[in-house]
């Protein structure tokens, strides 16, 4: 649920982005951070292990400035893939706003796609119906 300040005219949204391992999150993060102007993005910070695998979240605060006086500050977070890390994921889903689901097209079908958000959904008590979700597919043999 977005945070509104009246006192400091913000709003804070927070986005996560959520799916299988490998399926390409954390690369979604870097590649935003490198394209959008220096003013809006915050640091990026990313907890890898050895493989490149997300251990804990990769988070990225965004400011995109005002809109009818209300600054608008974004909190983009990606989770762990990993079976092991449920947990975390809870803990990152936490006062989600809105969820990217990304997967990589070529390892995972659409029945087994509409399968994780059904788990997505019972597991994390989240009621995607009233979540924003859009879903980005990775391709690992198309060219970053
Ligand atoms: N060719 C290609 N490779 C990609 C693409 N997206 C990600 N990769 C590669 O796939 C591997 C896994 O990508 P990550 O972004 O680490 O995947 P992740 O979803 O964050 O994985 P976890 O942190 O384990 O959940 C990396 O080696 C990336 O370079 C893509 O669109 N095309
Ligand atoms: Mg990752």
């Amino acid at each position: 649920m977005a945070i509104v300040s009246r006192k400091k005219n913000e709003i804070q949204c927070k986005v996560v982005y959520y799916g299988p391992g490998r399926g390409g999150k954390t690369t979604n993060l870097i590649t935003i951070h490198k394209a959008v102007a220096s003013k809006v993005r915050g640091q990026l910070i990313s907890i890898h292990t050895a493989g490149d695998r997300t251990i804990f979240f990769d988070f990225m605060p965004m400011d995109l400035g005002a809109v009818k006086n209300m600054n608008i500050k974004i909190s983009v977070y990606t989770v762990p893939g990993q079976v092991i890390y449920n947990d975390t994921r809870k803990v990152v889903l936490r006062g989600v706003d809105g969820i990217v689901f990304v997967a990589d097209s070529l390892e995972i079908s659409k029945r087994t796609i509409s399968k994780a958000c059904r788990i997505f959904k019972t597991t994390y008590g989240i009621w995607a119906d009233n979540l924003r979700m859009c879903r980005s597919y990775c391709s690992t043999t198309s060219v970053i």
